[in-house]
């Protein structure tokens, strides 16, 4: 009985998420949904490649919180658009959340939507929302032996950010292992170390979603 309830869940999920693509699709938005453990470093990343990407292509930021607006507010201190949902304790964003919150951005204008979504290493890979593609963020302070432990978030994305890499002389965060198991998971996963302190890794990043961006010919 539970299993089916899931499955009906899940199911329900997927329509709105297809509904989803199809508008992005059509208004030519490319969609990248940001997941990773409470802390990590998801609003940090933004606020680094926003001050590059912002002014290059039209983005916009719907901010998953379970409570409060303290990261929206994050990115609106930067000038760009943003919409926040609280989850009100839901360990995750849904397919349905995204729709509504789309509808309060203006889509004809937009070249890039990026969604923050709840800080969580498992519950949030579960859930399609209609983007194009998954980024996880990983930093050094969570350990080495997460990729194997919670193996669904880096199968479900094309893109890991292993953050925080100042940090590594103070852990015992082994990158080679790291790197290893990430591919023995997800072989063509697209791995960037950052560090949003020290700006490490940023114009990698920034220049593969530019390339992603442009791939997509939605350059202003
Ligand atoms: N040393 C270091 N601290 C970082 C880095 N990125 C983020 N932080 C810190 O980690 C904490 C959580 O960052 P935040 O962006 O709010 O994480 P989120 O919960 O994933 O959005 C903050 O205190 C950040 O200043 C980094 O690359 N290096
Ligand atoms: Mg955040």
């Amino acid at each position: 009985m539970e299993v089916k309830v899931m499955k009906n869940i899940l199911g329900e999920n997927d329509k709105f998420a297809e509904e989803n693509r199809k508008i992005f699709a059509e208004k030519n938005i490319l969609v990248m949904n940001l997941m990773g453990s409470p802390g990590s470093g998801k609003t940090s990343l933004l606020e680094k490649i926003l001050q590059k990407i912002s002014s290059e292509f039209k983005t916009a930021v719907i901010e998953g919180d379970l409570f409060t607006a303290k990261d929206a507010q994050r990115i609106e201190n930067l000038s760009v658009e943003v919409v926040q949902i609280n989850t009100s304790g839901g360990c995750h964003l849904d397919a349905q959340m995204i729709k509504r919150a789309a509808e309060s951005l203006n889509l004809d204008e937009l070249n890039f939507l990026i969604i923050e979504n709840v800080g969580n290493l498992v519950c949030p890979a579960e859930f399609d929302l209609g983007e194009n593609f998954k980024t996880a963020v990983l930093s050094i302070t969570e350990g080495d032996d997460k990729p194997l432990k919670y193996p669904l978030i880096f199968k479900e994305s094309e893109v890991v950010i292993l953050n925080k890499i100042d940090l590594i002389p103070f852990t015992n965060f082994n990158l080679k292992n790291a790197r290893e198991d990430l591919t023995t998971i997800h072989p063509n996963i697209k791995i960037f170390e950052t560090s949003c302190t020290k700006g490490d890794g940023m114009e990698s990043f920034c220049e593969f979603l530019r390339t992603r961006l442009i791939s997509k010919e939605i350059a202003l």
